[in-house]
């Protein structure tokens, strides 16, 4: 079977509330991979249920999240976009890698002890697996490149030691490549507008705390004249940045939204107060998303259009997935 060399697979979860974090963490690095490799950008709704979704939600999600990619950037003529639920290589591989992963090593991960929170009894199953489903997500397309947010470097960790354990078990050197983590860009981590100490995210309660995909100018402008900051103007230097969690966001995120380093934007602000900053923040954010929420909302009023493009995703998928299950298959014994 032929080894792939630029093969990139990645995904985000139709959980609703699609935000500045995902987008610049994630989607808009998927962009700029399609001049040099070959792409796979999946909506991952099987992950999404790991936590409750409504069923109506949960559809509406997954074309969101589809309409953003194609908004985007992504061309999903010559790259691969499909929701994960409509390839069954997925489930049928991290069942194989459940039996392949250690329990201790899920023990480990630091994002189910943060969503499962303190009732971890009541979490599902299907939260506590969640990086084995993730690590089948890759390696059943045995993908070499993952671009993800910071917080996902944990879970490529397990998904690079299952690959590992998986090829050690079965004798097959290299039949599963190591997947590398791509985290790129100035805003690999980008916090909540209310608290510069937590990750900007879909399921914080607060509104306030993320720019979404669905903002419009004015809501933008707001939730950045919001933002919590404090009193001091902009340093000179990026070390200035330090102990000021609020501040070093804002200043991240104009710093990936014009493509510059955060000693760049610091060259061109120092000194200034957050009444000018904010602003020139506020409007460089809309300048960059306005032409991208629009056209998910053009793509969001065809659905027919949007479940074309995931129906013909998956059939392409599954021709990469299906070799490589079948040869899973015979490695692990199954008749
Ligand atoms: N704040 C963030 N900054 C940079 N990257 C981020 N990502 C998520 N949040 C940030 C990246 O976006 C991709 C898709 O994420 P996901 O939807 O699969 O899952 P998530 O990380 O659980 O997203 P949220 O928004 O934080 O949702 P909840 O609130 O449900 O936990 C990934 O590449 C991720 O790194």
């Amino acid at each position: 079977m032929e080894q792939p060399r630029n093969r990139v697979f990645s995904g985000v979860q139709p959980t609703g509330n699609l935000h500045l974090g995902n987008y610049l963490g994630a989607i808009r690095n998927f962009v700029g991979l399609q001049e040099t490799h070959e792409c796979l950008y999946c909506v991952v709704d099987m992950h999404a249920i790991t936590v409750w979704q409504e069923p109506k939600e949960l559809a509406a999600n997954t074309r969101e999240v589809a309409a953003a990619y194609i908004a985007s950037g992504i061309d999903p003529e010559r790259h691969i976009v499909f929701n994960q639920s409509k390839v069954s290589a997925h489930a049928e591989l991290a069942w194989i890698l459940n039996c392949v992963a250690r329990i201790g090593w899920l023990n480990r991960m630091t994002q189910f002890k943060d969503k499962a929170g303190k009732d971890r009894e009541k979490a599902s199953v299907g939260l506590y697996a969640y990086p084995v489903l993730m690590a089948a997500d890759i390696l059943a397309y045995r993908a070499t490149h993952v671009p993800v947010g910071e917080d996902q470097k944990q879970h490529l960790e397990l998904a690079r030691d299952t690959a590992q354990k998986f090829n050690n078990d079965f004798a097959a050197p290299d039949f599963f490549p190591l997947p590398e983590p791509l985290i790129m860009g100035e805003a690999t981590r980008v916090m909540s507008l209310r608290d510069g100490t937590k990750k900007m995210s879909k399921s914080d309660p607060s509104d306030l705390s993320r720019i979404t995909m669905r903002d419009s100018a004015d809501d933008i402008a707001k939730k950045i004249r919001k933002a919590q900051t404090d009193p001091e103007p902009l340093p000179e230097t990026v070390e200035g940045l330090a102990g000021r969690a609020g501040a070093d966001n804002l200043v991240g995120i104009y710093a990936a939204l014009s493509g510059k380093t955060r000693a760049e934007v610091l060259a061109e602000f120092s000194g200034a107060q957050f009444s000018v900053f904010k602003p020139a923040l506020a409007d460089l954010a809309v300048e960059k998303l306005t032409p991208i929420t629009t056209e998910m909302k053009r793509l969001m009023d065809d659905p027919a259009y949007i479940d074309s493009v995931l129906e013909k995703g998956a059939v392409r998928a599954r021709a990469i997935a299906d070799p490589v299950i079948a040869r899973v298959r015979e490695l692990v014994g199954f008749i």
